[in-house]
């Protein structure tokens, strides 16, 4: 992607299947409404679907295999027979991304960036697109004390490393995508210095993915600002990841993200529709 085409920008929407994503409070995993939740989001401009069955939020509970397995499972088997965009699976566990891939998802997103053992050698032998995201510590640490010499310098050094581990694993370069990971063992200063410096990871000439939405570095520039009042600052923040090289942005609301981006690309003298 040239530096003023946002042509290729993409959005990718979060389907989320644990108990406090569903409509009963989280009695019940609905195969159907996670179904129709996705057909929704395809429907309001979605370019893929990320299936999740384990929250990557800091402290979250920790979920079995088979726990993640029977709740992302069924979901994708009959996603991919009803909606015509690609599906990722959000894991870090090589047998859900073996079963997630057997079912039709076709990306691979890794918050921990194939580092548990046999994720590299799955993600290789799956031959699908993985997403690499940065994170400083691990899930229940992560937030502690965020420390760096040159947040954007220390992520593409990172970045460096598993793209590194990659090759040698045998996943080709061009399957790779990279994410900063905003929120992920960051400060809020750290965050906002990502976002505005987010053009430079275009240097390693891979896909990008920004995943900003509904975050607390959100509210909290919104001085403290509940999860359900965040959707603007959401929206603004993926129009910035846009502007400054982001290829996919992962987010809540399609349509309200959808609606802003094609403000951007006509703005930049791009053909609509
Ligand atoms: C699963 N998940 C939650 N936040 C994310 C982010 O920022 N990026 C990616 N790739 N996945 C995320």
């Amino acid at each position: 992607m040239d530096n003023m085409s946002f042509k290729n920008s993409l959005i990718m929407g979060v389907l989320n299947i644990t108990p406090d994503s569903f409509s009963d409070g989280g009695q019940y995993f609905d195969t159907e409404f996670a179904i129709a939740s996705a057909k929704r989001m395809v429907a309001n401009g979605a370019d893929i679907i990320d299936v999740g069955g384990e929250s990557t939020r800091p402290n979250a509970q920790s979920v079995s295999e088979n726990d993640e397995i029977s709740r992302v499972i069924p979901v994708i088997k009959a996603l991919s027979a009803q909606i015509n965009v690609p599906i990722s699976i959000d894991t870090s566990k090589p047998q859900v991304m073996k079963l997630a891939v057997e079912a039709g998802t076709s990306i691979i997103n890794d918050v921990n960036a194939l580092q548990a053992d046999g994720a590299l050698e799955m993600a290789a032998s799956l031959d699908v697109d993985v997403c690499l995201m940065h994170r400083q510590g691990s899930a229940t640490t992560m937030q502690e004390k965020p420390t760096y010499g040159d947040v954007v310098e220390d992520i593409k050094h990172f970045f460096d490393q598993r793209i590194d581990a990659c090759k040698h694993a045998g996943i080709s370069k061009d399957k790779i995508i990279l994410d900063p990971g905003f929120g992920f063992g960051k400060t809020l200063a750290h965050n906002l210095e990502i976002l505005r410096r987010f053009d430079e990871f275009k240097s390693f000439n891979l896909r990008l993915l920004a995943g900003l939405s509904r975050k607390s570095m959100i509210g909290t520039v919104l001085n403290n600002r509940e999860v359900e009042g965040r959707m603007v600052g959401s929206v603004a923040g993926a129009i910035i990841a846009v502007q400054n090289g982001a290829n996919i942005v992962r987010v809540h609301d399609i349509l309200e993200t959808k609606d802003a981006l094609l403000i951007l690309k006509a703005t930049n003298g791009e053909k609509i529709g």
